[in-house]
């Protein structure tokens, strides 16, 4: 061919069909090729993390050809988009995911196997990728799984920490915190983009300049920071659908001082600049709690300023309408954290698109909806004016001017009602006036949802009443969910064969409302057996964990009764605690031929406290003082052994969850907003003993009380219980009084150590855990009786899996998608013939 007819790009063209191959040799090759040229290490001789580090790679080249299909896709068909802004996912570990939702599992053992490494111990070789507190940022990691499975055109966008949640130690029963600087073995994870770069701008002053078509306004001066994308492939599973999560990282902007840098001072110009890379050093180790530092309203700001310029860019590629905006993006505020978002996008509309004001503000609230995740006031976002003054003075601005105006409906609706204006105001007069985050995002939101049915209703007519009364459609619930891919197909492969056996399809992963089928054989003596081995298989899974971990020896025949989540006072580690004692005391009271009858148990706690949170840190010290004592107690060790695994994590949750025969979920009634480790437990044929709180009211009606074992106050007796509280009214159980008396006496170790813990629950239980103290015995004690008749036990295991459809995200985000987002799925019609 003579060279001036060949088309340029023909060659590309042709090639375009060209995708690695994912036979076993082609991906040993490919293993190989990595451990040579991306490690540079010999592929003749490499240990198990090279062997994982070459697997992840090639995992990882497979997901970008199918994330640039995907993306390619989605620009081509330009579907409206969502964009989930969160301020932490918990993905945890990525190569089991990765390798199972591209349905390659078989094809990497066999490739692995032949160069002499099992596939399952890699998967151990990975760090977890820990941006997030808890159950907010793991929700986040599980929507963003069913977003790509489901094919909805979706994206994540986040901030990339170095330093994820610390790691915690244990000593001499006090927790230790460690920063975790995870990015230290490298993160075939992500992608770094150097041409995803935006400058994003703090402090500085506002100038007013006249104009014909009114008055202008120019933000200018301050600090000029870098943004820096790195991306992270999300794969749906058995789809080339593959989403992304992108994460903004800090870096000094290019611009600099050149009179710090003449003045001589050299070093300190440098230094100066180099403070740019604090905001996105750590993540704030607060679940639950808002901690008020200038340096988190950095980082929220740094976080929606990069993401609303991502977008828009996006947004203008195709569109020069910004009327069209609404219909093409959809964005979620995870909690309140990225709230300032609505400030921003509204200032880019004003300032620099030029839109009028009314216009610039439907544009926004079309745009936004807004997820509460919390009623706990300690963790409501106030933003010291004088802070977001100093630090966005051109937001504060338009925040006032946006209370404004709806403070005029709120006087159109309640006329000359004074305090009206005050409670609905965003801001919040006082010695220091506050921006109410929670109501700037109402505000700002045409969507505001809770969590949970019952934690809807909460938000609705405890927390926001005038809101919903102002605008009662603005309201709704989405229940949580949790994928099945990570928290039944890779945690548990046991539940998995009995699933894909029972109901003759796997289709269970991404239907999970097949599940429903397993309850035809409840009675069948060999599904029941299957079930009890694959339990006790998983049992002695985490028993083998437990020992490399603590060095303690647990019996895997007990009871395996689990409390895992963050150490809260309002999540009761503390009853669960008292609850142990009580049933030590007891075992030790008892005669021989009693203690025959005594259900043997095992009681494991795991979970993070706050750093700065004082009085958790304190429980940890509690239930390590007492595991100490009775684990050392020869005269009960075959009936009681009580654990604390250090460094709770998502992938040791995926050792314990499926090993557990009870779950705690026992939070006093309407502080739980949802709880999502519930639906991970009853996924997995684990018995919830808990408050009718959160999701544990919807799980209750999906799975039948009888199935569960619900106690205590509910909701609405909750003021009651308060009050009769701060009137010393409540009489103190005498079986409480007992383990009082113990802790008092020393046989924990010192008593002055646990003062404030009886001290908080004598002179304020605001947690009400002495009046639930009672009834979580009774319903301990049902617990055994039940245990005793070993059949009904497992019927009921399995009752609680085959009723979970409910709580699954997939469901959740159908919800969203339908109901907030208003977005449809867009299938990657791929190029490729041997994809799905
Ligand atoms: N949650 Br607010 C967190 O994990 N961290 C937070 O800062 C806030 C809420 C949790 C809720 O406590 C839990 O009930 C819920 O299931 C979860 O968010 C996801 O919605």
């Amino acid at each position: 061919v003579p060279p001036t007819e060949k088309k340029k790009g023909s060659k590309l063209f042709a090639l375009k069909t060209d995708f690695l191959k994912n036979d076993e040799d082609s991906i040993q090759k490919g293993i190989l090729d990595h451990v040579e040229y991306t490690l540079a290490r010999t592929k003749y001789n490499f240990d198990s993390f090279s062997a994982y580090q070459g697997s992840a790679y090639t995992v990882r080249d497979r997901l970008i050809e199918r994330w640039n299909e995907t993306q390619q896709y989605y620009t081509e068909k330009d579907p409206k988009r969502v964009y989930y802004l969160s301020m932490e996912f918990l993905m945890g570990r990525s190569l089991q995911n990765a390798i199972y939702n591209m349905g390659l599992k078989d094809e990497y053992h066999s490739a692995l196997l032949e160069l002499g490494f099992e596939l399952e111990d890699l998967y151990e070789e990975e760090k977890d990728a820990a941006l997030g507190n808890g159950g907010l940022g793991r929700l986040a990691s599980c929507f963003m799984d069913s977003l790509a499975t489901l094919k909805y055109p979706a994206w994540g966008y986040g901030l990339r920490y170095n330093y994820g949640m610390f790691e915690q130690g244990i000593y001499d029963g006090y927790q230790t915190e460690v920063p975790d600087y995870w990015l230290v073995a490298g993160n075939p994870w992500e992608i770094e983009r150097l041409d995803v770069q935006y400058t994003v701008r703090f402090y500085g002053h506002v100038t007013e300049r006249k104009s014909s078509e009114g008055n202008k306004f120019d933000w200018e001066g301050g600090e000029l920071v870098q943004a820096i994308a790195y991306d992270a492939p999300i794969p749906g599973y058995a789809t080339t659908n593959t989403n992304n999560i992108r994460l903004w990282s800090s870096k000094p902007h290019k611009e600099f001082d050149l009179d710090a840098f003449n003045g001589g001072n050299y070093l300190s110009a440098v230094e100066a600049k180099q403070r740019s890379e604090n905001i996105t050093s750590v993540l704030y180790p607060n679940d639950n709690t808002y901690s008020g530092k200038e340096l988190r309203l950095k980082q929220q700001y740094f976080f929606v300023a990069a993401t609303l310029c991502d977008i828009i860019r996006r947004f203008k590629k195709n569109h020069s309408n910004w009327a069209d905006f609404p219909n093409k993006v959809a964005i979620q505020l995870n909690d309140t954290h990225p709230t300032i978002g609505i400030v921003e996008l509204f200032r880019k509309l004003i300032d620099e698109e030029h839109i009028q004001w009314d216009e610039a503000w439907q544009i926004v609230t079309k745009t936004y909806a807004y997820t509460n995740h919390t009623i706990l006031p300690e963790a409501l976002e106030m933003w010291p004016v004088s802070l977001i003054e100093n630090l966005l003075p051109r937001h504060m601005q338009l925040i006032y001017g946006i209370n404004h105006r709806f403070l005029l409906q709120v006087t159109q609706k309640w006329p000359g009602d004074i305090g009206k204006m005050r409670s609905l105001s965003i801001i919040q007069e006082g010695d220091e006036k506050k921006v109410r985050m929670a109501h700037l995002a109402i505000v700002g939101s045409h969507c505001v949802n809770g969590v949970a049915a019952m934690h809807s209703e909460l938000v609705r007519n405890a927390v926001f009443p005038d809101f919903a009364a102002l605008w009662p459609n603005k309201f709704q619930n989405k229940t949580n969910g949790v994928t099945p891919r990570r928290w039944i197909q890779q945690a548990n492969p046991g539940l998995s064969s009995i699933l894909n056996k029972w109901l003759k399809t796997d289709k269970w992963v991404t239907q999970l409302e097949c599940v429903k089928d397993l309850k035809q054989h409840i009675n069948n003596p060999e599904l029941i057996e299957e079930w009890k081995s694959v339990k006790q298989f998983n049992k002695e899974r985490l028993a083998d964990f437990i020992h490399k971990t603590c060095g303690i020896q647990v019996n895997t025949n007990a009871l395996f009764d689990v409390h895992i989540k963050r150490i809260h006072e309002y999540k009761r580690q503390l009853l669960n605690i008292l609850g142990v004692i009580y049933r030590y005391l007891s075992i030790k009271k008892m005669s021989p031929k009693d203690r025959a009858n005594v259900v043997s148990r095992v009681v494991v706690f795991a979970g993070k406290a706050a750093p700065g949170y004082v009085m958790a840190k304190r429980h940890i010290k509690l239930i390590n003082s007492v595991a100490e004592v009775i684990n050392n107690d020869k005269e009960v060790d075959q009936y009681l052994k009580v654990v604390f695994i250090p460094n709770y994590n998502v992938s040791i949750a995926q050792v314990i969850v499926p090993a557990s025969d009870i779950n705690q979920q026992i939070s006093t009634a309407g502080t739980e907003a949802s709880g999502t480790s519930n639906m991970k437990f009853t996924m997995n044929g684990s018995l919830i003993i808990g408050t009718l709180d959160g999701a544990n009211v919807e799980i209750a009606e999906e799975v039948g009380q009888e199935n569960m074992f619900i106690f205590g106050l509910r909701t609405h007796e909750i003021a009651g219980a308060r009050e009769k509280m701060r009137q010393k009214e409540v009489v103190i159980d005498s079986r409480l009084q007992e383990v009082f008396l113990n802790i008092e006496l020393g046989t924990f170790g010192p008593p002055e150590i646990f003062k404030p813990i009886l001290d908080s629950l004598m002179y304020n239980d605001f947690y009400l855990t002495m009046q639930d103290f009672p009834l979580y015995l009774d319903a301990q004690a049902e617990v055994d009786a039940l245990w005793k008749t070993q059949d009904a036990w497992i019927r009921k295991s399995i009752i609680n899996t085959s009723s979970t459809y409910f709580f699954s995200s997939d469901r959740a985000m159908k919800e969203y998608a339908e109901e907030i987002w208003n977005i449809e799925p867009c299938e990657v019609e791929t190029s490729d013939y041997r994809r799905y």
